[in-house]
């Protein structure tokens, strides 16, 4: 099977983290990073353009070495340099970085400072307050890790729904090539578009000579079989994913995709509106005593329990049963509604591309407008663009819109909140604005009540549009940031500003039920990418697919409205 693009990149990502573990050149740990991030969100696979004869190199940040790793990789599996790298590095120092809020600079710094090799090490120094007195640390961190370590297992995590993807897609195009094999669909919390997955559950109809679940458990991932039945087979992958295959009749397809699609707690209402119509609901079918009268479609399912078909998105248990029956269920927002991106990055800042090929971009996406949002110069980004800088970029805006057909470039930047609760430049800058996206970059350990003032007081300023990635998380890496949602939505409503549902697949915050409480509080939502270059820009479906499992229709988010309507939205003052 082909090596897939997270694999690359997860590889790189390790490789500088190691690298900066033992002290490499900076320059040269920021290159594998780069190079991991632009694998990581290319659109095509490496191993597909390798085979069409690209030449690597010409991508971002991918230079002739780094190009001739990644064929190695894509050759061979193996990235020579990283098992070096892994030969000599202690084997508890790896561990020790999957600890939340442990990056390679403090096992460093723990390792070399304290001897720390083990968890438990770990755990006995933060008890013991030593952890404290080391450079860099303090008290707070301290603290942190102790609360952290209580929760660490070592197991492995939820997998982000990208990755789902990248590993689902070659498998489902696998199963389909059998013989005999009819429908593959992937089921569960995939179908759900949850911001990730614990297992993937693929769903089949075959013949009954098809050999599928045979050559299901040959597939090249996989790596250890743990079931292997005629019906149902589960295995684990490579990858760390397992996979469970249930191959169903026909006639039983809508029940079982019904069923295996859940969530549980939604599956277990349904059924139990079922009983109260005399009715069993199970995975083969809806049955009247013994005679099965419903389950070749999942509408027809619904159809006996006297309720429209529910997208799979709302079904969470979360009231979508009583609007179906209410014929209240939202027309949810699609991808087609968008007609522009919020924040993105360029050059200027820490982006790959420039202003005019991120226009082009937008514009090749059928987008109307695209707002550029480089970083301010505060704390974040060491490029980012101070008053001066910011108004070239303004400048360079200004004279693009002229050669530019049918999209409009908007004017703007993504602010620090600094801890204080200003904004990171001065008014008579930000004026000359189309709109401002801001965002708290750094002293997340706030407390709540300090966290939240913060955002409030930047709030105030008429000069605030957008509170961007508004908890800070990044999945299974940084923890959400405590902050008083509610309060901030209130404040947002009143203020006339909204919050961004950030569409990257690792960060998605606002999650769903953030989205429903918005929507509940008639609070909007703008759906942004915060492309970093080009291809990112296509993260707007995740951004979506969240949007979506927070019951927004296209009138709760600002970018699915006309240029017109959304300056007027986005203007305070
Ligand atoms: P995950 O894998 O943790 O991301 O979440 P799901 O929703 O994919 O859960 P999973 O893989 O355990 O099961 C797949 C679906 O199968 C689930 O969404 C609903 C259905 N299911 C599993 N166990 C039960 C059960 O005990 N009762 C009912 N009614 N349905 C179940
Ligand atoms: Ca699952
Ligand atoms: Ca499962
Ligand atoms: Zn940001």
């Amino acid at each position: 099977m082909p090596i897939h693009n997270t694999e690359i990149a997860d590889s790189f990502d390790r490789l500088a983290d190691l690298l900066e573990v033992e002290g490499a050149n900076p320059f040269r740990v920021r290159a594998y990073r780069n190079a991991a991030r632009t694998v990581r969100g290319y659109g095509k696979s490496m191993a597909e353009l390798l085979a069409q004869g690209e030449d690597l190199s010409e991508l971002p940040d991918i230079g002739k070495d780094l190009a001739a790793k990644i064929r190695t990789f894509v050759d061979t599996g193996k990235l020579p340099l990283l098992e070096e790298v892994e030969a000599r590095t202690p084997a508890a120092l790896s561990t020790l970085m999957k600890v939340p809020g442990l990056g390679p600079k403090r096992v460093k710094a723990l390792y070399e400072e304290l001897n720390i090799r083990s968890v438990d090490d770990l755990k006995r120094a933060a008890r013991s307050g030593k952890i404290r007195e080391l450079a860099g640390f303090g008290k707070k961190t301290e603290a942190m890790i102790r609360q952290r370590l209580e929760h660490f297992t070592g197991e492995t995590p939820r997998v982000k729904l990208i990755i789902a993807e990248e590993i689902a897609r070659p498998l489902v195009q696998y199963l389909k090539q059998i013989e005999g094999v009819k429908e593959v669909t992937v089921a569960g919390s995939y179908r759900r578009r949850r911001d990730t997955v614990g297992d993937l559950d693929i769903l089949a109809t075959a013949t009954r000579s098809s050999p599928v679940m045979d050559r299901f458990v040959a597939y090249d991932e996989v790596d250890e079989i743990i079931s292997h039945g005629k019906t149902r087979s589960t295995v684990r992958l490579h990858s760390g994913l397992q996979v469970d295959l249930r191959v169903v009749p026909q006639v039983s397809y809508g029940a079982a995709l019904h069923y295996f699609t859940g969530s549980k707690a939604h599956n277990i209402a349904v059924r139990t509106l079922g009983v109260k119509k005399k009715l069993k609901i199970n995975e083969y079918g809806v049955f009247k005593g013994d005679k099965r009268i419903a389950g070749r479609t999942e509408e027809e399912v619904y159809r006996k329990v006297g309720l429209p078909w529910i997208e799979p998105e709302l079904r969470e248990q979360r009231g979508e049963l009583e609007a179906a029956r209410d014929g209240n269920l939202p027309a949810l927002i699609r991808q087609k509604d968008i007609r522009g991106d919020l924040h993105c990055h360029t050059k200027a800042s820490d982006g790959h591309h420039s202003l005019r090929q991120m226009a082009q971009a937008a514009a090749e996406r059928g987008y109307e407008y695209l707002a550029i949002s480089d970083h301010s110069r505060h704390v974040t980004v060491a490029n980012g663009l101070d008053s001066k800088r910011l108004l070239a970029q303004i400048g360079a805006i200004d004279r693009l819109n002229e050669k530019l057909d049918g999209i409009k470039v908007l004017k703007a930047i993504e602010l620090d909140i600094l801890s204080d609760g200003t904004l990171d430049l001065p008014d008579s800058v930000l004026k000359k604005l189309d709109f401002t996206v801001c965002s708290v970059h750094y002293k997340f350990d706030l407390p709540r009540k300090q966290q939240t003032e913060r955002v409030l007081r930047a709030m105030d300023n008429r000069y605030f549009n957008i509170f961007a990635h508004p908890t800070g998380r990044l999945i299974n890496e940084r923890e959400p940031y405590d902050i008083d949602l509610e309060k901030i939505m209130q404040a947002a409503l009143e203020r006339g500003c909204f919050l961004e549902l950030n569409a990257q697949p690792d960060r998605l915050d606002l999650t769903d039920e953030a989205c429903k409480l918005a929507k509940d509080m008639g609070l909007r939502v703008a759906i942004s990418t915060d492309a970093h270059s080009t291809s990112d820009l296509d993260y707007m479906r995740f951004g979506i697919d969240q949007a979506r499992r927070g019951w927004l229709e296209p009138k709760d988010v600002i970018n699915t409205q006309s240029l017109k309507a959304l300056r007027k939205l986005l203007d305070r003052t």
